[in-house]
């Protein structure tokens, strides 16, 4: 008797396990719509300007200094809404206003792409909703195309958890 119950608990707990399992893949499918591969945690990011502990990073691209910050910080992934507040200055270290400004983040190790948003002018700068998908390293392409002037593309990597 001890014996068959010694067996039979586990094969309960085994079966909870299991359907656990199920609906847990059934729910990160629903999320994970788009990814080909598994991120590979290779541990640098996904190729762009390093975000500082605050979340924020600057970098310079043709004459324009495009700095990005994200909160909350850390950012986290799987459809929350976080905001992306970005500002761009020119050479003389003014404001870039009536810019038009785009954030479009993908996932490199995934060829994963979607969230693209337009940014709304707010007070000197902009802020665009951010939403990631899934946690993971993101790249977040922050495009900005002056009233008068070119495209200029700063690439920052957002880590989200
Ligand atoms: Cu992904």
């Amino acid at each position: 008797m001890t014996r068959r119950t010694a067996t039979t608990r586990p094969a309960v707990r085994g079966t909870k396990a299991v359907r656990l399992a199920a609906v847990t893949s059934a729910a990160l499918a629903a999320v994970l719509t788009g990814c080909s591969t598994p991120a590979s945690s290779a541990g640098g990011g996904a190729g762009g300007t390093a975000l500082d502990a605050s979340c924020r990073g600057t970098k310079t691209e043709a004459g324009l200094e495009i700095t990005l910050a994200v909160s909350p910080c850390p950012a986290k992934g799987g459809g929350a809404a976080a905001t992306a507040a970005i500002t761009v200055k020119d050479a003389a270290g003014k404001a870039v206003e009536g810019a038009k400004v785009e954030i479009n983040p993908e996932m490199p190790n995934m060829k994963m792409k979607g969230g693209n948003q337009s940014a709304e002018a707010k007070g000197d700068g902009y802020e665009a909703k951010l939403v990631l998908g899934m946690p993971g390293d993101w790249l977040v392409s922050v495009v900005v195309t002056p009233a008068s002037g070119k495209a200029s593309t700063a690439a920052f990597d957002v880590k989200a958890e």
